[in-house]
């Protein structure tokens, strides 16, 4: 698609107050490709404004109402597919079979389960002698990242609608074009003007001016543990209600009864998934010592497997934060068994599958995110062992736990301080919460839950 050089607010295209612009670049080869306007706090302004107009209108929409023009968005979101998965790939990087099956398909999967939830959320309930009224808690702005950038704003957008909240988006500025995508879808799929309205723009400007603006009434961010705590003190001295989904350092853990080929296997795959930049991605593989010589030679040859099949990461930026972090683990006496910190190509943001063996729960590798394609794989010496590296972080995420059987892997997940752990392998639930225990982030997203983040209760007695 081209840009659209203005913002969508009020339910049309409108031009920016401002003459800055975003370049957007595609990853893998570095070219630019595209330029958005750069929103500036008037822009913010003008769409808060917006939003609260139509608040009244919308909240009092029937949620079975709301749900069908949510279940028009994710038809029309359907009917562009491979525009999405080609709009992903153009800048984002990722390789196009991975931007058609989870880019695009996956938030087309969130957008139908919010059509569907919006109308059979339980908005009212009698306790006792009182009613409950779950009422849409207002103007939402919502803060996305570039990573999957699409789910992001639908995992945020879909549900908030659902509640019959309104919305600002602010996209990442790596990914503005699939935010101006999905405006166009929001706009075709007939939505009211004003319900959603998008700014693009630099974090530090319009994303803070969104955050700080006093018509908003709850702030939904995804991104960095910094500007989310950031985001969460200026959002605290106003009083207002926060949603925050940061980093995360999960754990896969591999007990000795389980299939340790298929739990390496599958663990290596999760971690080179979209370049490993996943919020929830395991990258902290846990191997009981008498096991972990032949778990570092599987990982060793599945991430050879993968050769160029891997897209680049986001921007140049990211790419010296991974190349640094490879960098500083072998420094700290980690093992590279795979990839590396090699010099940068002369084209595309790339850094090839790295495993690191030998790792120790208190280095910087098995500390800090990374969010690149590096795995760390620790050794631990009996299971109150594994549970104490696992939970020696500030985060808690996710994280997967591989057994013989079912029974003995959630026995050890429920001992875990993370929000969402996959038994011995588990399966993609859109409608299960998401969301972190500890830094890891606050509320939760996706399913019944995540439309509940949106709510806030009012009781009459009689
Ligand atoms: O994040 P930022 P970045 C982590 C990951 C990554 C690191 C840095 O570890 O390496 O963060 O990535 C907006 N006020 N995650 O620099 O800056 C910004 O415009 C308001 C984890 O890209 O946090 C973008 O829209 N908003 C993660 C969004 O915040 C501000 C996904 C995220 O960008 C702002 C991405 C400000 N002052 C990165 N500054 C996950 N949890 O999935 C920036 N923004």
């Amino acid at each position: 698609m081209k840009a659209h050089d203005g913002m969508y607010i009020g339910g049309s295209w409108r031009p920016a107050a401002g003459t800055g612009t975003i370049e957007v670049v595609n990853p893998a080869d570095e070219q630019v490709i595209d330029q958005v306007p750069a929103g500036t706090a008037e822009d913010v302004d003008a769409a808060v404004r917006a939003a609260r107009a139509a608040l009244p209108g919308w909240a009092a929409t029937p949620p079975a109402e709301r749900g069908a023009l949510i279940g028009a968005l994710r038809d029309a979101l359907a009917a562009r597919r491979q525009e999405i998965a080609e709009t992903v790939t153009a800048e984002l990087g990722a390789p196009l079979p991975f931007s058609q099956r989870v880019h695009a398909d996956l938030p087309v999967a969130v957008a139908g389960s919010y059509a569907e939830l919006a109308a059979k959320h339980p908005f009212e309930e009698r306790i006792g002698n009182s009613t409950v009224y779950h009422e849409p808690i207002g103007v939402v702005g919502a803060i996305t990242p570039w990573n999957y950038p699409l789910h992001q704003i639908v995992a945020k957008v879909a549900p908030a609608l659902a509640a019959g909240c309104t919305v600002v988006l602010k996209p990442a500025e790596d990914t503005p074009l699939i935010a101006q995508l999905f405006a166009e879808a929001v706009h075709e799929a007939g939505v009211p003007a004003g319900v959603f309205n998008l700014v693009t723009g630099l974090g530090p400007v319009a994303g803070q001016a969104l955050a700080e603006h006093d018509g908003v009434d709850l702030v939904s961010f995804t991104g960095s543990t910094a500007v989310g705590r950031r985001i969460a003190a200026t959002a605290g001295a106003a009083v207002k209600k926060v949603a925050l989904e940061l980093g995360g350092k999960s754990a896969n853990v591999i007990l000795p009864s389980a299939d340790l080929g298929k739990a390496v296997a599958t663990g290596v795959a999760n971690v080179m998934s979209n370049s490993g930049q996943t919020c929830s991605a395991w990258t902290r593989m846990l191997v009981h010592t008498s096991q972990y010589d032949e778990a570092v030679g599987l990982a060793a040859e599945a991430a050879a497997k993968y050769g160029d099949r891997i897209g680049p990461l986001v921007n140049a930026k990211q790419r010296e934060r991974v190349r640094g972090y490879i960098e500083q683990g072998v420094a700290e006496g980690a093992r590279l068994i795979a990839g590396g910190a090699e010099p940068p190509r002369e084209q595309g943001y790339f850094v090839s599958p790295t495993v690191l063996a030998d790792v120790t729960p208190q280095m910087t590798v098995a500390q800090e995110e990374i969010f690149g394609p590096v795995l760390s794989i620790l050794r631990y010496e009996d299971e109150d062992d594994a549970l104490r590296i696992a939970n020696g972080t500030v985060y808690g995420l996710a994280g997967a736990v591989w057994a013989g059987d079912d029974t003995e892997a959630v026995a050890f997940a429920r001992r875990m301080d993370t929000g969402q752990v996959d038994i011995n392998g588990g399966r993609f639930n859109p409608l299960a919460p998401f969301g972190g225990y500890k830094q890891s982030g606050v509320g939760r997203e996706l399913g019944p839950h995540g439309l509940a983040e949106f709510l806030q209760t009012k009781s009459l007695q009689f």
